[in-house]
Formats: structure tokens, C-alpha cells, sequence
């Protein structure tokens, strides 16, 4: 009926807000603040992201889907072998990459199931859209879901075997432990003989890396045009418009550190002052004054930088073998194809 599509759209934007809310009132109360990367993704932030991938700074989408291009045959090949395979990704995106390698796999099967996993509606609907639109063979199932917090489930038609995609470095976004904790999830839908199709940007300097300055990688987290700091100023914008604190924009810098000894470049807003801005009180909080030091910053994102051990000291724990590596010629991002 249409009133229980009424609540149950009532009771998901509920729950949304919710989280948000808890995401800002521990953030912002704790010392030092921070905030959860996934706040950047409502509709504006999301369209952010897409400018940012096609930034020239921001070399990891383009070399990425450089190397799908040159392996994509190789890795189809790889997963499949003789029996079909379905594509499951999370954190799935628009699924702009993707593309290269369903390409890949309809030239090898008549059909193939692609399972988008992403908590953004709007992106893998468009997902949805872009592929079956432009890759006839293709049947795309999104599923609207947080990886992290939530279950998801793999379907695997006629015994396929799956090929699940965790791509764009977003693993990157995690702290060693809880990136081994998703790996291992993932791997509790997986049976011996599927495989895991991993993106992840390398880290500046050492000997596996002849391409890769601090510099560079710095430029890629602050661009030119300022995409990048408009991306992670839009945090506030939300918090503004969906919980009602005051964030004044013009009283917040954007800042991209390298942090060498935990391998991650880091996002903070700056103030640029000392001010204080109110949480309201929400269903369970009491409404807050958050007082900042000039200086003082949020912590907005983490986004870590690998050398090859460490990716394999990531699989190996989550109970996945290493069957290929590649990276591009100037060694500034690697795809890593696992079995499970
Ligand atoms: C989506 C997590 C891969 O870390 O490079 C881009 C997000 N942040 N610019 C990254 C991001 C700033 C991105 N990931």
C-alpha cells in the first residue's frame, strides 16, 4: 500500500539521521574531533567526489582504470576459468570503472550478474542505469547497504563463481585492523575458488616506488581548483542543513597532511580561530557547545598508502592468497587479484 512505502521511506531517513547525529555528537565531543568519512557522501559530496576523480591531481581513478584496461581479460580468465562468474562490489559507487571488466566478462559468458553494494541510493541506481545501458548482457542488482555495519548477501546464479570488488582504495579509508576485519566479512560469503579484486594507492618513497613524491601525493588531496577542500568542507554544509549547528565555512581551512609513521595522508578542517559552535540537542544529547582553539582541528578522513607487504599483511589474516599483482609503470597504484 502506498502509506507502508510511506514509512518505510520515513523510517530510512530516519534511521540516516540518526546516525548522523550519533556520528557528530561522539565525533565533535571527543579529543581530539573528528569525523567519520562516510558523513562526506550525501548527494552534493558524492557529486564532489565524481569532480575529484577526474582531477589532474588526482592521479588513482585514471591509473586505476588504466590497469582494469590492460588485465581486465586476464582477470576474468583468472576468477572465472571455465565457469561464468557474477560481479559483487562493495562501496560501489557509481561503478564508473567497473565497466572495463563486465565488458570483460560478456565477451566470456552470455550474461553476467553485477551486485553493486553501496549505502548511496542515488549512486547505484545510476549505476544501475549507466551499465545496463551500455553493456547489453549485463543484469545489474543494486543492493542499498552500509558494508561495514550491515550484512550484505552475494547471490552466485548457476554455481557462478563470484568475483567481489573492493576497488578505488577505498579500504584505504580504514585503520589496519578494521580493513583486515572487512576483508574477513567478505570472505565469510566467498567459497574456495572465488576471488577478491583489490584497489589500492601505494605509498610515497621505498624501493618498490620510483614515481611517488610526498609532494604529489599531496597535490592529490589539494588540488589547484579546490574540489578537494570544497569536498571536505561539505561535511559542515551537512551537518549545518541535517542537524542545525552553525559552522561558519569561512572560519574552517581545508589541510591534507602526510602522516609517514601510520602511512596515511590525513584530512582535517582547520579553524581558523578561536569560536565556539552548538550541536543541538538531539532525541538522547543534550545540545552542545563546541569550543575550538585556533588551530584546533576535526579529523575528517584517514586515506592510507600501502607498500606490498602491507597488502599482503592485510589478506593474509582475512584468508585470502595473493595470485596476481599489477601496477602501472611509475608503481602509483596496484590492483590485487586473491583468491579466496
Ligand atoms: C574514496 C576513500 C578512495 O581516499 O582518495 C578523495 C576519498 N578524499 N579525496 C581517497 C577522497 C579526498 C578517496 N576514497
Amino acid at each position: 500500500t502506498p502509506g507502508a512505502n510511506v514509512s518505510s521511506f520515513t523510517q530510512e531517513v530516519t534511521a540516516v539521521n540518526a546516525a548522523v547525529a550519533h556520528e557528530a555528537y561522539t565525533g565533535l565531543t571527543a579529543s581530539p574531533k573528528t569525523l567519520t568519512p562516510w558523513l562526506f557522501y550525501d548527494e552534493a559530496g558524492s557529486h564532489l567526489f565524481e569532480q575529484i576523480t577526474v582531477l589532474p591531481e588526482y592521479y588513482l581513478t585514471r591509473t586505476e582504470r588504466a590497469l582494469f584496461a590492460a588485465h581486465a581479460d586476464e582477470i576474468l580468465e583468472a576468477a572465472g576459468g571455465v565457469q561464468p562468474v557474477t560481479l559483487a562490489e562493495l562501496g560501489a559507487g557509481t561503478a564508473t570503472k567497473t565497466g572495463i571488466l563486465l565488458a570483460a566478462a560478456v565477451r566470456r559468458q552470455a550474461s553476467v550478474l553485477y551486485q553493486p553494494i553501496d549505502v548511496s541510493e542515488t549512486s547505484v541506481e545510476e549505476a544501475r542505469e549507466n551499465i545496463e545501458r551500455n553493456i547489453p548482457g549485463v543484469v545489474v542488482e543494486p543492493q542499498v547497504a552500509n558494508y561495514i555495519t550491515e550484512p550484505i548477501r552475494i547471490e552466485r546464479p548457476h554455481d557462478a563463481r563470484v568475483l567481489a570488488l573492493y576497488i578505488g582504495s577505498s579500504i584505504g579509508n580504514f585503520a589496519p585492523d578494521e580493513a583486515v576485519a572487512i576483508l574477513r566479512n567478505l570472505r565469510g560469503q566467498l567459497q574456495v575458488g572465488d576471488s577478491l579484486l583489490l584497489g589500492t594507492d601505494l605509498a610515497p618513497g621505498g624501493t618498490h616506488n620510483g614515481g611517488k613524491s610526498v609532494a604529489s601525493l599531496l597535490a592529490a588531496y589539494d588540488d589547484a581548483q579546490g574540489v578537494t577542500a570544497a569536498f571536505n568542507r561539505n561535511v559542515l554544509v551537512r551537518l549545518n542543513r541535517e542537524l542545525g549547528t552553525n559552522f561558519d565555512l569561512d572560519r574552517f581551512r581545508h589541510r591534507a597532511r602526510w602522516n609517514p609513521l601510520a602511512s596515511r595522508i590525513e584530512m582535517h578542517l582547520e579553524s581558523v580561530g578561536p569560536q565556539t559552535v552548538t550541536l543541538p540537542a538531539g532525541a538522547e544529547t543534550p545540545a552542545v557547545p563546541m569550543r575550538f582553539a585556533a588551530g584546533e582541528t576535526i579529523h575528517t578522513e584517514n586515506s592510507y598508502k600501502f607498500t606490498p607487504a602491507m597488502i599482503a599483511a592485510m589478506l593474509k589474516p582475512a584468508c585470502f592468497a595473493t595470485s596476481r599483482t599489477f601496477m602501472d609503470a611509475q608503481n602509483l597504484f596496484a590492483v590485487t587479484l586473491a583468491t579466496a
